[in-house]
Parts: C-alpha cells; sequence; structure tokens
C-alpha cells in the first residue's frame, strides 16, 4: 500500500517541509508513527523560526505575483484542476492517511479523501457565483451614488489542523482560502504530516504558481505552531483542534489583532425519543460514537435515551458496540481503527477508569482488544459504553475524544433539551424522533453550531459549520468560509 509514496522525496523515509516550490529540510526530525502497529513510517522534518520565516515571506511574495494576477475564474479553474489532481493519486492519499491515522481504508476511500476533493469543488464553484451587496444611494441632501462591495483577499493566511481528519479539515480551510486570492502556510498536526505534504506534489501538477501553498511541520508551543500563529506577516489564522490550544492561540494572536476562525471541541449529545424509527436510531447513534474511533469532533460523548425505549435502546446499542470489528486498518472488514497514539490511549483509557471511579455501570467494552499477534503494538481500544453516571461526572462534562459514550434516560422533552445543552461546549447534537414537528421544535433549542434530525454528519459544504461556546468561534462553509477568508472593500461613486 505504501509503495506509491516512494515517488517523492518525503516518502515513508522523509517528509520534509513544502516552502516556495521546494521540499526543504530542517535541523532536526520527529517520527511519524503508524498507530495500528506503533512502527516509525517516517522522520519528519521540523521547521524552526527560520524555516517559517522563509514559508511566509514565500506566501506573501506570491500574493503578488502571479497568483494574485488570476482572476475569480481563472482562481476556480485552478481549484478545479486541484480536485482533479487529488483523485488522480487517490490510492496514494488513501494509502497515506492510513498510514498516519490507523482509520479504516474505508472510511480513507469514502470519506477522507473524496471530501478533499468536493471542498476544492464546492468552493470553486461557490467563488465564480457569490453575489456582493451593492446599494444605490440617495443622501437626504440629494446626492446621488452607488455603493459596491469588491472581495480582496486577506493575505497570507496560517492554517493549523488536527489529526483526526488531516486532509479533509486541512483542504476545508484551504479550498475557499484560495478560492479567495490568498496565499497559504499550512501546518498539519505533528501526527499526521503525510497527506498535507503529498498535496504539494498536486499543487505542482495543478500549475499552483510556487509559494501559493506552504507547508511547514512542527509542533505547537515553541515549535511551527506557534511560529506561524505569532508572525507578523501571518494576516489571519484559521485552527481545528482542541479548545485549549484554541485559547492558547487566541492569546499569541492578540498583540497583531489577526482574525481568526475557530472549530474547537465538543461533547455532543444525541437525543432518543421512544417515537423513532428504532433500527435507524441504533445504527445512527452507533455511527456517532464510534466513527473514527470516536474520534470525530461531531461525535457523540452523551446518548440520552426516553425512558419508555431506554433498556431496549441501551441492549441494542450494547450488541452494536460489540459486533464493531476492531482491527488493521487495511482489512475492508474493519470498522474500528486504533487511537492515533499511544498518549492518546492511556488518555482515553484513564477516562475508561475514571468513569467506573465515578460510579459508572460498565455496558459494553472498557478495555484494550488482544489479538495475539502484531496489532498488540498498535494503540487500539474497545468501544466502550458506560451508564449511571451523575450529569456532574468528569467523563460526562469533558470532551474524551475516543470510542466511547454515557447513555442516560430521560422522561419528557424539556428535560431531554436541557440535558443536551447542559456542558459548555456547543458543537453539534443529533435528534432522532419519527414527530416532524418534535425534531424542529427540539433542534432549534439546541445551543450548538449544528443539529441534525434522523441522521448524522450528513454533510452540505454550503451550510455554516461550527460551534458556540467552548466549540469554536465563528462559523465556515458556503459564504460563511469566503467572508472570513476575506476583505470587503466598499466602493462608493458619486453618480
Ligand atoms: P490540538 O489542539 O492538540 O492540535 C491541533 C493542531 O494545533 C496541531 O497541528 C498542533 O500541533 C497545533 N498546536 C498545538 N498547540 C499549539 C500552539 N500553542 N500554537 C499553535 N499551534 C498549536 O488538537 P488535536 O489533538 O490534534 O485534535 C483533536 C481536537 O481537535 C479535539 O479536541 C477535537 O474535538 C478537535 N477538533 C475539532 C473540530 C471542529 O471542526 N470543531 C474538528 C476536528 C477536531
Ligand atoms: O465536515 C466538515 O466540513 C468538518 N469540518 C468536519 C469536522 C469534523 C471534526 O472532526
Amino acid at each position: 500500500m505504501l509503495d506509491c509514496y516512494d515517488s517523492a522525496e518525503f516518502a515513508v523515509r522523509s517528509i520534509l517541509n513544502y516552502i516556495d516550490g521546494n521540499f526543504v529540510r530542517g535541523k532536526r526530525d520527529f517520527a511519524d508513527m503508524n498507530p495500528a502497529d506503533g512502527s516509525v513510517i517516517a522522520q519528519v522534518s521540523e521547521a524552526d523560526q527560520n524555516l517559517v520565516d522563509q514559508a511566509v515571506s514565500a506566501a506573501r511574495k506570491a500574493l503578488w505575483g502571479e497568483w494574485g494576477r488570476r482572476t475569480v475564474r481563472e482562481r476556480a479553474a485552478s481549484l478545479h484542476h486541484i480536485a482533479h489532481a487529488i483523485e488522480s493519486r487517490f490510492d496514494c492519499f488513501v494509502s497515506a492517511e492510513v498510514a498516519d491515522t490507523g482509520k479504516p481504508i474505508t472510511l480513507a476511500s469514502q470519506l477522507d479523501v473524496p471530501r478533499a476533493a468536493a471542498n476544492f469543488r464546492a468552493f470553486a464553484d461557490l467563488i465564480k457565483t457569490a453575489s456582493l451587496e451593492s446599494f444605490r444611494t440617495e443622501t437626504p441632501d440629494g446626492k446621488d451614488a452607488l455603493n459596491y462591495a469588491v472581495r480582496k483577499p486577506l493575505g497570507v493566511v496560517g492554517i493549523i489542523v488536527p489529526w483526526n481528519l488531516p486532509l479533509l479539515l486541512l483542504t476545508w480551510k484551504l479550498a475557499p482560502a484560495l478560492a479567495c486570492g490568498n496565499t497559504v502556510v499550512a501546518k498539519p498536526s505533528e501526527e499526521t504530516p503525510a497527506t498535507a505534504t503529498l498535496l504539494a506534489e498536486v499543487m505542482k501538477e495543478a500549475g499552483i504558481p510556487d509559494g501559493v501553498y506552504n507547508v511547514v511541520h512542527g509542533f505547537g508551543p515553541n515549535s511551527a505552531g506557534e511560529f506561524l500563529t505569532t508572525h507578523p506577516d501571518v494576516n489571519a489564522v484559521t485552527f481545528t483542534g482542541e479548545s485549549q490550544t484554541g485559547a492558547a492561540i487566541m492569546k499569541s494572536v492578540a498583540p497583531s489583532l489577526k482574525p481568526v476562525s475557530f472549530e474547537l471541541g465538543g461533547k455532543n449529545a444525541a437525543l432518543v425519543f421512544a417515537d423513532c424509527d428504532f433500527d435507524e436510531a441504533v445504527n445512527g447513534v452507533a455511527e456517532s460514537v464510534f466513527l473514527n474511533t470516536g474520534q470525530v469532533c461531531l461525535c457523540a460523548e452523551r446518548v440520552y435515551v426516553e425512558r419508555a425505549i431506554y433498556d431496549r435502546f441501551a441492549e441494542a446499542l450494547k450488541r452494536k458496540a460489540e459486533s464493531l470489528t476492531v482491527g488493521w486498518p487495511l482489512e475492508k472488514s474493519t470498522d474500528l481503527g486504533p487511537l492515533i497514539s499511544s498518549g492518546h490511549r492511556q488518555k482515553v483509557l484513564s477516562y475508561y477508569q475514571l468513569a467506573r471511579d465515578e460510579g459508572g455501570t460498565l455496558v459494553a467494552g472498557g478495555g484494550i482488544p488482544h489479538f495475539g499477534n502484531a496489532l498488540d503494538s498498535g494503540y487500539y481500544i474497545q468501544p466502550t459504553i458506560y451508564a449511571n453516571l451523575p450529569e456532574t461526572a468528569r467523563c460526562v462534562k469533558e470532551e474524551i475524544f475516543g470510542p466511547i459514550c454515557h447513555i442516560a434516560a430521560f422522561d419528557s422533552e424539556e428535560e431531554a433539551i436541557s440535558l443536551a445543552n447542559n456542558t459548555k461546549y456547543g458543537l453539534a447534537a443529533s435528534i432522532w424522533t419519527t414527530n416532524l414537528k418534535r425534531g424542529h421544535r427540539v433542534a432549534q433549542q439546541m445551543n450548538v453550531g449544528i443539529t441534525w434530525v434522523n441522521c448524522w454528519f450528513l454533510r452540505d459544504l454550503r451550510t455554516p459549520f461550527g460551534g458556540v461556546g467552548l466549540s469554536g468561534i465563528g462559523r465556515e462553509g458556503g459564504m460563511h468560509s469566503l467572508n472570513f477568508y476575506s476583505e470587503l472593500n466598499n466602493v462608493c461613486i458619486r453618480l
């Protein structure tokens, strides 16, 4: 599966920074691990301050070069070329993403890589038709004018993304940033550097001028992440990751007042009403808890079920959790791969223990699986369900980011709404009911950025995406992305 890496120098052995169209080595390397078996798959070259400076200065220079002169139509065509180039290297992107994250090959093939291409296509199409305000103005003292807004790039955009959906989340920000004419310095997660680097080759193939897309590798504090967010020549920072990291980045951008877009953590609820389509709800809730081994910001970690069906639903969810195949990511039958790292598995296991200490009842899972082969060196964990925890338990309050949920009963719609909203986070919710009026009524009372009714993670890229409270600042998606990644210049012409 990894053969297609061999065409590039950054490949399995060495993943380099990409600056001004060249792959560049830094002074230090760090290891890129395959979470499926704990093996080292690459040495990644860390960007120091000097390399980040070079990347930002290449991006700034590119703003005023050929890229800056491309029309909206030409930029849109470039985005379509990128989408096409990703598709023509589909298997390479899939294998790179699987090796870095340990996610099942079916998931990378059906979600991550297709969405990367779709992100470019969606914003290519949108930028061509995006309208801007204009007003015919008549002032009280009789002057006549035409006002119209012009969309301009922000400049150099720093993109910082996490490891759970590396290519999907990078391109979700990169595509609208490029559509608006910006140039970019991207810092992928230290855990998943491969696909951002592979994308650099695609940029060349798609005819994107050097310096428009740059990649720097490294960590957060005192490394490439912080060097990027504090850089005086970076005009805006767009970040997806943990809420605490968002807070740290907010501090570092404050002195230069950079605009930020933050897509952060979640502690999402699923509300299952007795009038739901039972099987659809069991399958949908199971997917929302366990997809990507629970490492999706939108995953439900709190499942509330109307008391009349609670016992039956809890039993069905338990059977579903126990039927999931945890295993080797390259097997088509695998449902759940490993967690991203040994450290993250330690964290999730500590919550499994905490749930017991806090008085929870184990419904399913609760430990690590044993395979009796090389997979025992990977970071696998059992899909897990707890019940009977108090609402104040840390396991019910804090984001765990693993394949775990707490399940509890509710007695009324009002109680369900109040339980769902009893969190400092506010990213997503799902509601399972066949009562259409209830679906609308409850959805509109969810204190989150995204509510799904009888589905989960069903995406239309034109819709607003983001969170409230600890889950983020601002919205991306459709016109919201275009408005973040551009400045409007209002022109007033006296007629
Ligand atoms: P993280 O915050 O630890 O890291 C994300 C990125 O930020 C990485 O590239 C990291 O190197 C960088 N970083 C860390 N500290 C930094 C600093 N001080 N300055 C600059 N950069 C810094 O997150 P993670 O563990 O990679 O990802 C999991 C988290 O991301 C979860 O909390 C999850 O909910 C969240 N997430 C949110 C969304 C969303 O759309 N809301 C999507 C995916 C993941
Ligand atoms: O679908 C998207 O556009 C998106 N940003 C998903 C985020 C998933 C979080 O892990």
